[in-house]
């Protein structure tokens, strides 16, 4: 694996599909709120976002209009890397999802197997990891790789054997840790996922859900990661305290990797870093 970079790639992820809006309105849902989010947490620090969508009765939508106008405002209002997520929600069907490409977003999410999800189960047979995976190379969209699980490091693998390189010739994974029914958010488990990393991975980052948010991300910290936060994965600052805007969040990941001597990263550099095509 490349050597550990000295400037931290801060995503933010800030909505994601499973809170509700009625339950948090400070969620940004809106077209209006994720471009003022994506301001926000760029001067802030990030330099790449995750994006999940939501329609005008704030759902989770896969709705490829609503993808596009995300995408093309964030574009024009920020430097920020656009990625978009292929996970959606639960309850959006395989088909449907692979349909997020045609936003020509920088980034796509590519969780590497099925999961526990809370209650649920999160859906991502081979078949599915396979034609997202080799749409993305002929599209020119660079993959996250989403790990939850150990097995999914070796899914990786098999991935990277089967098809080849990613477009760009890098191989970034975000481990998500502690989501219930998956990998615990723990030290421990951050760093056995980091010890089975195929040799092709270049960079790796870490979230930790909930409440297991500061644990993962001091241990990413201290192990060379880049990091990602925000509401899709955590809804609370500290203790008793909701968090108000997910700038909260980046600003506060941004203080700690300064502190560490590895501060925010760049929206050119994380470019650089992920192989990024140049669309705009
Ligand atoms: N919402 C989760 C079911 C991704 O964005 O690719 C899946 C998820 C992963 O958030
Ligand atoms: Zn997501």
């Amino acid at each position: 694996m490349a050597p550990a970079s000295s400037a931290t790639l801060i995503t933010v992820a800030p909505t994601g599909a499973e809170h509700a809006k009625a339950d948090l309105p400070q969620l940004p849902t809106t077209l209006e709120e994720l471009v003022e989010t994506a301001r926000t947490c760029e001067a802030a620090g990030a330099a790449l976002i995750h994006l999940h969508i939501r329609d005008d009765e704030h759902r989770p939508t896969l709705d490829g209009g609503h993808l596009r106008a995300a995408v093309d405002a964030i574009r024009s209002e920020t430097d920020l890397v656009v990625q978009l997520s292929t996970g959606g929600s639960v309850h959006d069907p395989l088909e449907q999802r692979l349909t997020v490409l045609d936003a020509e977003p920088d980034s796509c999410s590519l969780t590497c197997g099925t999961t526990n999800f809370g209650d649920d189960v999160f859906l991502n047979p081979w078949g599915f990891m396979s034609d997202l995976y080799v749409q993305a190379q002929e599209r020119e969209v660079v993959p996250e790789f989403e790990l939850f699980e150990l097995g999914h490091v070796h899914a990786l693998r098999r991935l990277i054997d089967t098809h080849g390189l990613p477009f760009g010739g890098k191989v970034h994974v975000d481990f998500v840790l502690g989501v219930p029914g998956a990998m615990p958010g723990t030290a421990a488990a951050l760093m056995a996922g980091v010890a089975m990393l195929p040799d092709e991975v270049t960079s790796w980052s870490a979230t930790g859900i909930g409440r297991t948010h500061l644990p993962v991300l001091a241990g990413a910290l201290s192990a060379g990661g880049h990091l990602r936060v925000g509401m899709e994965d955590n809804v609370v600052f500290a203790r008793g305290q909701q968090v108000q805007h997910n700038a909260e969040l980046v600003a506060r990941a941004a203080e700690l990797a300064t502190t560490m001597q590895r501060p925010p990263m760049s929206t050119t550099d994380a470019r650089e870093l992920l192989g990024i095509k140049p669309r705009r």
